[in-house]
C-alpha cells in the first residue's frame, strides 16, 4: 500500500471530488460544513496527522462511495463522497458508524484451537498444520464430499474466487456453497429462466429515471436506504406512480400511490392476474412480445385462470386495485421493478420473480433507459460471479464438460480430478450432515447458527461434526463459539480488493488500518492452507491484485467479464459496471441490443401457477409469520450489536401484533409473549401496530437472542432451494414464560 494509493490529500480531495462530475457544490451542501471545513487548506479543525482515503461502504449491496479519516490505525470517521455515482454524498446510518464494527469487543486477532472444551490461542503455523491434518484424515476415511465450504457475502471477489478454487481444486468436494442460497438463489433462477443468465439488467439509474416503479417483497427505505433516496427525490421532482407489493405498512409503502397488501405467499396469484388484465385488455406490446420473447401463448392460457376476482380473493385485496396496477404499468412510458427478499424467501421465490419478469417484458421494459426488472442483493459484495453458488467461476457449471475443460486448463489441473457437480448448502448439505456423510464444515463469513431456517434441527446437525472451523472477524458470533478452529479475519477496511454491488457495479476498496493482532485477510488464510496441503505453486498470490488478474482471465468473453478494469483504473472511474472488455467501460444496463443469451437470442415468458405454501395458518397456529429487517441493524448484529447509536435506535427485538388480533388475545402493548410455532418458540414484547396485517405477525430477524428461526420451518423453492425464511405458521401465547421443560 503506497502512499500515494491511498492516502488523499486535501488536494487530491479537491480534485476528486471534481472529477465526480462537477457535484462539488451539492455535495457540500449535503455535508454540510464539514466537507468545506476539508478543503480549506488553513483549517485548524484539520489535524495535521489526519488521512482522508476513499473506499467503498463495507456494510450493505448499494455500494456507496465513502470517505474514511483515519488517525494512526484506527479509523475516526466516515462520510459519503460527494459526486459519487451512487451516493452523491449521502450516507446512511450503518454507514456512518461502521468503523466503529472494527473496534467492538470480540474481534478475533489470534487462531484459536478448542482443546478439553475449550477455545486457546495457537500460532498460525501450528493451526493451519492442525487443521490440514484433520481435513485430511477426514477426507481420507470418508473422502472429498466429507468436507464442506460454506462462505458469505461479506467478502472481496478475490476471495470468493479464492475459496471456490481451493474447494475444487484442493479439497477436490462437491459440498461449495454460499449464504447467497439464502437470499438472492430465487432471482437468479428466475432470471436464468427469463433471459437465460442470472445477472441483473438495469441499473439504478433506470430506477431512478423510470415512468412506474414496481416494488414487491423489498423494504428499500431502510434495506437500500440510499438507494431509496435517489427514488424519492426522483418521484418528487416527476410524480411517477410507485406501486408497493407487501403485507405490511413500511417506510418503502410511504410513498406508494397504491400499496397491495396481499396476504403472505401470494405474490404469485396477485402478478398473474396482473398479466391476465394486460392481455385481456390487450395493455401488452404487442410487437415487442411478437420479436423478443417466447412463451406468450402458454402465459396466456394460465393466467387466464387468474382474474383479478380470483387473485383478490387469494391475496386479501381489492379486485380494482389489482387492474388499477396493471394499467399503470402499462399506461407508463417507461416502467421498472424491484424485488427481494419478500418475494425470494418463499416457496415460489422463483416463480413469483419470473412473474415480474414478465411483467416487464409484456410492457417491452427490458434493454432501455428508465426500465427493467433490478431484483436487489443484500450484502457487500456479490459472491455469485465468482463462483461458489454455480460451483465454477463465471457461470460456468461443473456439469458441462467444455467449461470443466476451461477451468482445468486455467488452473493447471486435470478436468478429471474436479467434482462433476456442486451440492448446495440448503438440501444437499442438510441430507449429507442427517445421514452423516458430511464430517467437516468451514465456515467463512457467515453465522449459520443464526440465519438458517429451523434452527432446532439445523444445530442438532452441527453436533455431528467431528470438526467446524469458523473464519469470522469476531469471536463471539454463536457459529463462532462452537467453533473447534477459528480462524481470524481481517473484515472491511482491512484488506483491498474489490466489491460488487446491486448493479454490476464493480468497486475497489482499499485497506486503511491493518487488522487487528493476527487477522489475515480471508484469501490470504486460504492461500496459507493451500500450501499446507501441497497446492502452492496453484496459489502464488502475494496481494490481492494477483487474484484480480487471474479471476479475470477466468471471466473473459464471459457476460461477467471484467477484462476492462484494474484496481487503478476502478478508483479512478468509481466503479465499473460489468460485463467491461474495454480499458474503462461498463455497461450500465444489459439487453440494450433486444438479443437474450438464449438458444433463440428471445426472452421467455415463463407461466406458473399459484401453489401459496405448505404450511398455512391452521386453528392451533393461526398466524403468518413474517420476518424481515429494520434500518439500523446489519445482519446478525455482529457488526452492528455493540455500536450505542444503533443500539439506541433498535436496542431489542419484539413482535408486532395488529391491534385486532391483540384484542381477541387479550394482550397488552409492551406485555411479553410466546411466540411458538410446530419447531420452537421465542419471547419477546409484543408490538400492538396496525402496520401489521391482521393474521400476521413480524419479528426482526436480526437478534440473536431471540432468533427468529427457531420457529422458521425448512421449506425450500424447488428450482432455486431457496429456503423460505419469511415462512411458517405460529401462535401467539399470553403468557411469557415458557413452559417447564421447553427445548429452547
Ligand atoms: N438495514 C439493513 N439493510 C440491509 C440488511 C440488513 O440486515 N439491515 N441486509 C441486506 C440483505 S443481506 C438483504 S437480503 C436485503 C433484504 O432487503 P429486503 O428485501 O427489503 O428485506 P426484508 O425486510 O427482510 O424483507 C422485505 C419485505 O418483505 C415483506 N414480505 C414478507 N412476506 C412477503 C410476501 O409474501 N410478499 C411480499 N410481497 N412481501 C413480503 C416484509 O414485510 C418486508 O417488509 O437487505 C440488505 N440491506
Ligand atoms: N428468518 C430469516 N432468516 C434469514 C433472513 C430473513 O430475512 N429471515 N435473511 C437471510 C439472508 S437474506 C441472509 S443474506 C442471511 C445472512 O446470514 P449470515 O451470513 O449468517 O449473516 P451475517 O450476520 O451477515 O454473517 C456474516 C458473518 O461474517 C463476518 N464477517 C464480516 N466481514 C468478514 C470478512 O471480511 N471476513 C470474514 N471471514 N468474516 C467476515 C461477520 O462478523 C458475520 O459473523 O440470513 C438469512 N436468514
Ligand atoms: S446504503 Fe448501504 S452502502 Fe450506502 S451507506 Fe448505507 S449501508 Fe453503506
Ligand atoms: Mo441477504
Amino acid at each position: 500500500m503506497s502512499k500515494r494509493e491511498t492516502i488523499i490529500s486535501r488536494r487530491n480531495f479537491l480534485k476528486l471530488t471534481l472529477q465526480a462530475g462537477g457535484t462539488l457544490a451539492a455535495g457540500a451542501v449535503i455535508l454540510g460544513s464539514g466537507c468545506i471545513r476539508l478543503l480549506q487548506e488553513e483549517d485548524p479543525a484539520t489535524n495535521p496527522g489526519d488521512n482522508w482515503h476513499a473506499t467503498v461502504c463495507g456494510i450493505c449491496t448499494v455500494g456507496c462511495g465513502v470517505l474514511v479519516r483515519t488517525e494512526k490505525n484506527t479509523i475516526m470517521e466516515v462520510r459519503g463522497i460527494p459526486g459519487y455515482p451512487v451516493n452523491d454524498g449521502r450516507l446512511c446510518v450503518k454507514g456512518i458508524y461502521q468503523h466503529l464494527s472494527l473496534v467492538t469487543p470480540g474481534r478475533a486477532d489470534t487462531p484459536l484451537r478448542r482443546q478439553n472444551g475449550v477455545l486457546s490461542p495457537l500460532p498460525w503455523d501450528d493451526t493451519i498444520d492442525d487443521l490440514a491434518r484433520r481435513i485430511g484424515q477426514i477426507q481420507k476415511q470418508y473422502g472429498n464430499n466429507a468436507v464442506a465450504v460454506y462462505h458469505g457475502g461479506q467478502l472481496l471477489l478475490e476471495e470468493y474466487y479464492v475459496i471456490g478454487k481451493f474447494a475444487l481444486t484442493v479439497l477436490g468436494t462437491e459440498h461449495l456453497d454460499t449464504n447467497a442460497r439464502l437470499c438472492i438463489a430465487s432471482f437468479r433462477e428466475a432470471y436464468n429462466l427469463s433471459f437465460g443468465i442470472p445477472y441483473p439488467p438495469p441499473g439504478y439509474q433506470d430506477i431512478e429515471q423510470t415512468g412506474c416503479l414496481l416494488i414487491v417483497g423489498n423494504n428499500t427505505a431502510e434495506q437500500h436506504p440510499i438507494l431509496f433516496q435517489r427514488i424519492r427525490r426522483a418521484r418528487n421532482a416527476r410524480h411517477f406512480p410507485v406501486i408497493v407489493v407487501d403485507p405490511r405498512i413500511t417506510p418503502t409503502a410511504g410513498i406508494a400511490d397504491l400499496h397491495l397488501r396481499v396476504r403472505a405467499h401470494t405474490d404469485v396469484a396477485l402478478l398473474n392476474a396482473m398479466i391476465q388484465v394486460m392481455i385481456t385488455e390487450e395493455l401488452y406490446d404487442k410487437e415487442f412480445v411478437a420479436k423478443h420473447t417466447s412463451g406468450f401463448a402458454e402465459l396466456s392460457r394460465l393466467t387466464a385462470l387468474y382474474p383479478p376476482e380470483r387473485a383478490a380473493a387469494i391475496c386479501g385485496i381489492a379486485a380494482a386495485d389489482i387492474v388499477r396496477a396493471a394499467r399503470l404499468i402499462a399506461a407508463a412510458p417507461t416502467a421498472a421493478a424491484l424485488w427481494m427478499v419478500g418475494v425470494n424467501q418463499k416457496e415460489q421465490g422463483t416463480a413469483a420473480g419470473a412473474q415480474i419478469n414478465n411483467l416487464c417484458l409484456l410492457t417491452g421494459n427490458v434493454g432501455r433507459p428508465g426500465a427493467g426488472p433490478l431484483a436487489l442483493i443484500g450484502q457487500t459484495s456479490s459472491s455469485a460471479e465468482a463462483g461458489s453458488y454455480d460451483g465454477l467461476p463465471a457461470g460456468r457449471k461443473l456439469d458441462n464438460d467444455a467449461d470443466r475443460k476451461e477451468m482445468a486448463a486455467l488452473w493447471e489441473v486435470e478436468a478429471d480430478t474436479l467434482p462433476r457437480k456442486n451440492r448446495n448448502a440448503t438440501e444437499d448439505l442438510w441430507r449429507d450432515l442427517q445421514q452423516g456423510q458430511v464430517k467437516a464444515l468451514w465456515v467463512i463469513g457467515s453465522n449459520p447458527v443464526i440465519s438458517m431456517p429451523d434452527q432446532a434441527t439445523f444445530r442438532r446437525l452441527l453436533d455431528t461434526l467431528d470438526l467446524l472451523i469458523v473464519q469470522d472477524g469476531y469471536t463471539v458470533t454463536e457459529t463462532a463459539k462452537r467453533a473447534d478452529i477459528l480462524l481470524p479475519a481481517a473484515m472491511w477496511g482491512e484488506k483491498e480488493g474489490v466489491f460488487i454491488n446491486s448493479e454490476r457495479r464493480v468497486s475497489y476498496t482499499r485497506k486503511v488500518v491493518e487488522p487487528p493482532g493476527q487477522a489475515l485477510p480471508d484469501w490470504e488464510i486460504f492461500t496459507r492452507v493451500a500450501a499446507a496441503l501441497g497446492a502452492s505453486e496453484r496459489f502464488p498470490y502475494q496481494q490481492a491484485a494477483d487474484i484480480f488478474r487471474e479471476w479475470q482471465r477466468a471471466s473473459r468473453g464471459t457476460m461477467v467479464d471484467m477484462t476492462g478494469m484494474d484496481y487503478e483504473l476502478l478508483q479512478v472511474k468509481q466503479g465499473i459496471q460489468y460485463p467491461s472488455e474495454t480499458p474503462g467501460a461498463g455497461t450500465p444496463r444489459l439487453y440494450e441490443n433486444l438479443r437474450f443469451p438464449t438458444a433463440n437470442r428471445r426472452a421467455r415468458l415463463v407461466a406458473a401457477d399459484y401453489l401459496g405454501t405448505a404450511e398455512e395458518p391452521d386453528d392451533t397456529y393461526p398466524f403468518f409469520l413474517l420476518t424481515g429487517r429494520l434500518l439500523a441493524h446489519w445482519q446478525t448484529m455482529t457488526k452492528t450489536g455493540h455500536i450505542p447509536e444503533l443500539l439506541a435506535a433498535a436496542p431489542h427485538s419484539y413482535v408486532e401484533i395488529n391491534p385486532e388480533d391483540a384484542g381477541r388475545l387479550q394482550i397488552e402493548p409492551g406485555e411479553k409473549v410466546r411466540v411458538a410455532s410446530r419447531r420452537g418458540d421465542v419471547v419477546l414484547p409484543a408490538r400492538l401496530t396496525v402496520k401489521v396485517p391482521a393474521g400476521h405477525v413480524f419479528i426482526p430477524y436480526h437478534f440473536p437472542e431471540t432468533p427468529v428461526n427457531m420457529l422458521t420451518p425448512h421449506l425450500l423453492d424447488p428450482h432455486s432451494k431457496q429456503p423460505a425464511l419469511k415462512a411458517g405458521a405460529v401462535r401467539i401465547e399470553k403468557s411469557g414464560q415458557r413452559p417447564a421443560g421447553s427445548p429452547y
